[in-house]
C-alpha cells in the first residue's frame, strides 16, 4: 500500500489527521502540486484524476477522495473508531462531514482557486482546465463565513462536533476552518465556542506534528 501526499494541501491534510489520530505510519510519496507533480505522467498512469490523497492498494488499484481513504483504512484498523460505532453516532458524523465540506471547505476552495493568478485556467482542481469565475469569490467567503458561525453556534456546550467524542467530524471541520483562513475567513473574536474548541483539537499531539499550513493568499 502506497500513499499518495502534498502535506500542505488541504484534502491531504484530513487524511494526514485521520493516520496520525489511528497511528498509522504508511509508505508515503510526496506529489508537489507546485512544482506540477499530480501531471507527471507516472502519477498520471495510476491516477487519472491528477488529485492527491490517493491510495495505491497492494492489488494495484488507486483509490482516490479523501473521505474514501479515511473509510477503507478505517476498516482495516478499527480502532480508535473515528466513524462512528452505532447508527446515532455513524449519522451525526455523516451529517457533519458533509456539511463541513459542503458547506465550509468547498466554498472556500472557490474563493482561493477563482481569484488571483496561480490558479488561472486552474479554478477547478483535477485532471481538466477550467476558467476563474471572479464572482465566486465573494460567494465562497460569505459562504464559508457562514459555515464558521453555524459551528460556532453549534458548539455551545460542545467538546466535539458530531457527538461526545472526538471523531474524523472534527477532523473535517478542523481542516475546513484551517483552510478558509487562506482565504481570510476567520472566527470572529466572539465566537467563543469556536475558538476554544478550534484550540483544543489543535493542542493534540496529532494536530500539533502537522506541518503549518500555508499563509493567506
Ligand atoms: N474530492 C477530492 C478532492 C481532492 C483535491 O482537490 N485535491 C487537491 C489538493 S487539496 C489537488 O490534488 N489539487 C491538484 C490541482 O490543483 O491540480 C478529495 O476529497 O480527495
Amino acid at each position: 500500500m502506497r500513499y499518495y501526499d502534498f502535506a500542505l494541501a488541504p484534502n491531504p491534510r484530513r487524511v494526514n489527521l485521520f493516520l496520525a489520530e489511528k497511528g498509522l505510519v504508511i509508505d508515503t510519496v510526496e506529489i508537489n502540486l507546485r512544482g506540477g507533480g499530480q501531471f507527471e505522467a507516472d502519477f498520471r498512469a495510476r491516477n487519472p484524476q491528477a488529485m492527491v490523497p490517493c491510495l495505491e492498494l497492494d492489488d494495484g488499484s488507486v483509490l482516490g477522495e479523501t473521505m474514501a481513504i479515511c473509510r477503507y483504512l478505517e476498516v482495516q484498523h478499527p480502532e480508535p473508531n473515528l466513524f462512528g460505532r452505532d447508527a446515532r453516532e455513524v449519522g451525526f458524523i455523516e451529517m457533519w462531514n458533509r456539511r463541513a465540506e459542503i458547506e465550509g471547505f468547498l466554498p472556500a476552495a472557490d474563493a482561493l482557486r477563482n481569484e488571483g493568478e496561480r490558479f488561472h485556467g486552474r479554478a477547478l482542481a483535477g485532471p481538466r482546465d477550467y476558467p476563474q469565475i471572479p464572482q465566486l469569490v465573494a460567494r465562497g467567503k460569505a459562504r464559508a463565513a457562514a459555515f464558521l458561525a453555524d459551528l460556532d453556534a453549534h458548539l455551545a456546550g460542545r467538546e466535539y462536533v458530531a457527538v461526545e467524542r472526538f471523531t474524523m467530524a472534527d477532523i473535517n471541520a478542523w481542516v475546513t476552518v484551517e483552510f478558509a483562513a487562506r482565504v481570510r475567513v476567520e472566527p470572529h473574536a466572539e465566537q467563543a465556542d469556536l475558538r476554544r474548541w478550534y484550540a483544543a483539537l489543535a493542542a493534540r499531539p496529532a494536530f500539533k506534528a502537522l506541518p503549518p499550513a500555508p499563509p493567506p493568499a
